[in-house]
């Protein structure tokens, strides 16, 4: 569907952007913060640790002021558990209520909207060794740390993000360091109690910020893609059924709906994985209303029948398929370019998706991540020309606005990331930033900020109400 003529963006639409704790904010052990699974996980050779990353900790006040020049209106952060819990439960940590407060007040000193992820990766370290999220207690400890959310910051934020990108976690979880309890006897099964644990523990985080805070909003974060069939074979088709069900709706349908999406259900249950669902789960589950739903989306996926056991093939990298056998295998696109770490890139995929969400659950929808990681290079005058990434992101924003011309609900957009930081497995070399931190991977410099050209591309963009 083409259309005349375009309708514009909402007057009030978040033009915002995208960080999370460990990747930016440094000062891993600083002011009492405990450490996390991503702290302890092993470093991948020839890339930085986090311990200090972008050093945003302390450099918040000029991100910020940064981030006002480059107008947005929304600024999408997560708060590190163990900054506020730094064993995950027991005595709230002060200084790190007191880092969060700043950071907040400095953003809405400067007009902008704060969006909270409670929970990006960083699963605190002390609870890992208790079973991490195998373990039923690791629902309540999330629970009262969202209260405690609400508590100290519900006066101010208004917009909550539960989990970022669980699927990432349960499907990538040796990529992105969050994998846990491989020793088991049925690891299978115990990953997909670890779902429900998650599952279980958002739900009552939406349920809680509803009682506490009635006008505030809050919804998942998953990674969802449009699911491609690598060919029109019937058999190809199915997979990519097979694939949507357990990589999107499985998180989607639970948090909506309050149920186990059927075809993962079967799944599931012909692995003999099903998890255990103790009484009063699901009426939790059902109890639970997202106001929105968030997602990441950085490209579609392509998958092809199974052909058996070599179809599981992790490659390490959360945004490339790993097969189930007797579901699906991954495939390229030949019909899509892609980034220099072999990401394909596909602009009207995001349509696509916008409106496969949309009509199945028929709530406003924001994008929380979506940008181009690459390896930028500083001129000898200092200019960055990262035309690369305005091209990805311009080609992006213009299917947002299609989406919303196909009567999509779309009240903002987040992109990855405001500022250069370190990525999920790849380093500080991989960037996505639109202000340039000035590091290397083992040199940290001086953590000088400067303008990238697509700071002033957004720039421009958000004062021209994406014009
Ligand atoms: C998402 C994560 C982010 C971010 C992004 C880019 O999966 O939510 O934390 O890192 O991917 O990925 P990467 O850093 O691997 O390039």
């Amino acid at each position: 569907m083409s259309y005349e003529k375009t309708e514009q963006f909402p007057k009030d639409f978040l033009w915002g952007a995208s960080t999370s704790a460990y990747q930016v904010e440094g000062a891993w052990d600083e002011d009492g913060k405990g450490p996390s699974v991503i702290d302890m996980a092993n470093v991948v050779a020839g890339t930085t640790d986090i311990k200090v990353t972008s050093d945003h900790y302390h450099h918040y006040k000029q991100d910020v002021k940064l981030f006002s020049e480059l107008g947005l209106k929304a600024y999408r952060f997560s708060i590190a558990w163990t900054r506020i819990y730094p064993q995950g439960d027991g005595e709230i940590n002060m200084k790190g209520i007191e880092f969060y407060n700043n950071l907040i007040n400095e953003l809405l000193a400067y007009g902008i909207v704060p969006i909270v992820t409670m929970y990006h990766f960083d699963l605190p370290y002390a609870l890992a060794e208790k079973g991490g999220w195998s373990n039923r207690a690791t629902v309540n400890a999330f629970a009262d740390f969202s209260k405690t959310l609400f508590e100290y910051f519900g006066d101010r934020v208004n917009y909550w993000l539960t989990i970022n990108e669980q699927n990432m976690m349960i499907l990538h979880g040796d990529a992105l360091g969050t994998s846990s309890c491989t020793d088991v006897e049925n690891p299978l099964q115990d990953l997909y109690q670890q779902n429900h644990h998650m599952l279980l523990a958002q739900a009552k985080a939406m349920v809680l910020c509803h009682e506490m805070l009635p006008a505030a909003k809050i919804g998942p974060a998953p990674n969802i893609s449009s699911i491609y069939p690598a060919s029109s074979k019937p058999e190809d088709v199915l997979a990519a059924n097979n694939c949507s069900a357990i990589r999107n709706w499985l998180y989607l349908d639970m948090a909506v709906y309050g149920r186990y999406n059927n075809i993962a259900w079967s799944f599931l249950k012909l692995r003999n994985a099903l998890p255990d669902i103790a009484d009063g789960d699901m009426a939790v589950m059902a109890a639970a209303k997202p106001d929105f739903i968030a997602f990441n989306y950085y490209s579609t996926q392509t998958v092809a029948a199974s052909t058996g056991k070599d179809d599981k093939n992790s490659t390490g990298d959360q945004q490339i398929v790993v097969g189930e056998e007797g579901m699906y295998k991954g495939a390229s696109n030949p019909n899509l370019s892609v980034n220099e770490f072999g990401w394909e890139i596909d602009p009207v995929g995001f349509r696509n998706t916008f409106r496969e969400i949309y009509e199945r659950y028929a709530l406003p929808l924001i994008v929380t991540e979506n940008g181009l990681g690459a390896f930028d290079k500083v001129e000898q005058d200092g200019s960055i020309n990262d035309d690369y990434r305005i091209e990805y992101l311009a080609q992006h924003i213009e299917q947002i606005q299609l989406a919303v011309n196909d009567g999509v609900e779309v009240f903002g957009y987040c992109p990855w990331s405001a500022i250069d930081l370190v990525s999920t497995h790849q380093g500080c070399s991989k960037r996505y930033g639109f202000i340039h931190v000035n590091r290397d991977e083992f040199d940290l410099k001086d953590l000088q900020r400067s303008k990238k050209k697509s700071f002033y591309w957004y720039q421009d963009l958000i004062n021209s109400q994406g014009c």
